[in-house]
């Protein structure tokens, strides 16, 4: 895991005390705070061990201290104490996020949302869902799923199974169906959040329209916990497509998919849903880790990219015509050297499997570097490109134990204009990340990108806000932090 020799502990933080650790189980009980202050053993470091730890296990904190709130009220009861004590906060939903904003770095108490799980209302005419910032988003869609009315959570992503509705706002998450249902600035209409002096931000508006001054939820939405704790999220749902068709397509180069994207664009026009870029690096990995036959090997493959179309409409029959269709002029004009539809939901699921299972089948192979950004589509894949030139030009890729890295590849939400370059290693080393950074971020800079798609910046990507940023907003977001956290307890040592 990364060690941390540039950044201090902040000694204006307090030291936990047991006389803290017993007003905080005084606040919430015995049952909602795991407690390595007043009774350290190995039993406990266990219990700890998983709020210390990221999901990539490449960033570890050392918090003593978890504490699960049931309420706003002790949320707010909770910050207000620490706040008064500078005793410094992590909150923390599912743990997935991916650039080491969710863990403590040094001794941060970390504050768990996920007994605030509860749905509050669902109104099936307008489509807005009232939920607990510690829903979990599979749990949040499978109740919108089963309403007499159907609906679907406006974000899907790998991480659905654990992510917290309370991340997925904090991150500003945007997920694999962005393309159709837009970001969460726009579908979120109101939320609740609690500052670190204990006010409580109600504004949990369920309208679509208002326009009554700064909107001010808007700050919180990508935040990653530096303002205050999200509790409550208002989200507008659309209802759930009755039909959802799924392509998979084998392309010959880049400049294929870039043509195959405004293809589908123009001729799947309102149904489509999802458009999902793959090299075959990417492929081949989730090949190697569980050992199933890619669906298009048998057409030629391996083919160098693969695109993953999805559309989502009310009418079966007419979409997986349109779809069927859309496949069928590809080919012929040469975009598409192969293509697969799903016949049925367990295949779409099969199709999807292999963009999805990409993230895990990298975290099987050691420490993964990785870098979620946007780029022009014209030039996005050429990053993996020039990446990968400069690992081999290093002398690091190649097989045997010797050389750290294993793969450079690229893959992402192309309809977003947003690539996830991952490069695998065979364990996190100092010599790749000197290669890679600020190489990667200064490439980006140079072609106007954004070096923070969708996954935020948390402690990976602290020192670098500046190539995406200029003075006066990095200036007005730190003016902001004062105001709401004057103390900056709130997720300290990450980007702000
Ligand atoms: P955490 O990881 O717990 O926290 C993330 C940040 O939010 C931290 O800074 C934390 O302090 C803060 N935070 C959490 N809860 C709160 C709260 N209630 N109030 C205030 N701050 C809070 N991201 C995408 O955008 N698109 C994807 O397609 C995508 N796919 C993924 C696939 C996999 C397999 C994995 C592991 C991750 C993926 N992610 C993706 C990254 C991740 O950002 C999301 O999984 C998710 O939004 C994080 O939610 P979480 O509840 O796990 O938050
Ligand atoms: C995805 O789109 C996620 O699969 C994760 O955002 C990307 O692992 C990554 O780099
Ligand atoms: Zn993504």
């Amino acid at each position: 895991s990364t060690k941390y020799p540039e950044i201090q502990r902040d000694e204006r933080f307090a030291r936990l005390t047991p006389e803290h650790v017993a007003h905080f189980r005084h606040l919430l009980g015995d049952n909602a705070v795991i407690d390595g202050v007043t009774s350290p053993s190995a039993a406990i470091d266990d219990d700890l061990a998983p709020f210390n730890s990221d999901w990539m296990r490449k960033y570890r904190g050392h918090t003593q201290l978890v504490l699960k709130p049931a309420t706003t009220t002790e949320v707010s009861q909770v910050l207000a104490y620490c706040n008064e004590h500078l005793l410094a906060v992590v909150p923390q939903g599912g743990n997935t996020g991916l650039v080491g904003g969710s863990v403590p770095v040094f001794d941060e108490i970390v504050l768990s949302l996920s007994r605030m799980n509860a749905i509050l209302s669902f109104d099936p005419v307008s489509g807005v869902l009232v939920a607990e910032a510690g829903v979990i988003l599979e749990a949040a869609d499978t109740y919108l799923a089963s309403a007499a009315s159907p609906h679907i959570f406006p974000l899907d992503l790998g991480a659905k199974g654990s992510c917290q509705l309370g991340g997925n706002l904090s991150t500003n998450a945007g997920g694999l169906r962005l393309l159709r249902y837009g970001s969460l600035h726009g579908t979120v209409l109101g939320l609740e959040a609690v500052l670190p002096s204990g006010l409580v931000v109600d504004d949990l508006c369920t309208l679509r329209k208002n326009n009554t001054g700064y909107d001010l939820k808007h700050l919180f939405i990508g935040a990653e916990g530096t303002l205050g704790a999200i509790t409550k999220v208002a989200i507008h749902c659309p209802r759930r497509p009755a039909a959802q068709n799924v392509a998979l397509l084998g392309l010959p180069s880049y400049e294929h998919c870039r043509r195959a994207f405004s293809e589908a664009k123009a001729q799947l026009s309102e149904i489509l849903s999802a458009f999902e870029l793959m090299d075959a690096g990417s492929q081949a990995l989730v090949t190697q880790v569980t050992g199933n036959t890619h669906p298009l090997a048998d057409g030629g493959g391996p083919h160098p990219f693969y695109c993953l179309v999805e559309t989502s409409g009310s009418n079966a029959e007419h979409d997986s015509e349109k779809l069927g269709a859309f496949l069928e002029s590809v080919l012929d004009s040469g975009i598409v050297a192969d293509g697969t539809l799903a016949a049925d939901e367990t295949q779409a699921r099969t199709l999807w499997a292999w963009r999805e299972g990409i993230t895990e089948a990298l975290g099987h192979l050691g420490g993964v570097y990785k870098y979620d950004v946007s780029i022009p589509l014209a030039d996005m894949y050429a990053l993996v490109e020039a990446t990968r030139a400069r690992v081999a030009e290093a002398g690091l890729i190649g097989e045997g134990d010797e050389f750290p890295v294993r793969a450079v590849v690229g893959y992402g939400h192309m309809g977003d204009a947003n690539l996830h370059l991952n490069v695998a290693t065979r364990r996190f080393d100092e010599r790749v990340e000197g290669v890679l950074e600020p190489f990667v971020y200064e490439w980006i800079q140079e072609r106007q990108g954004s070096i923070s798609a969708e996954h935020g910046l948390g402690l990976a990507k602290k020192k670098y806000i500046g190539y995406s940023r200029n003075e006066t907003m990095v200036g007005l977001m730190k003016q902001i932090k004062g105001l709401y956290d004057p103390n900056g307890i709130m997720n300290p040592y990450k980007y702000i």
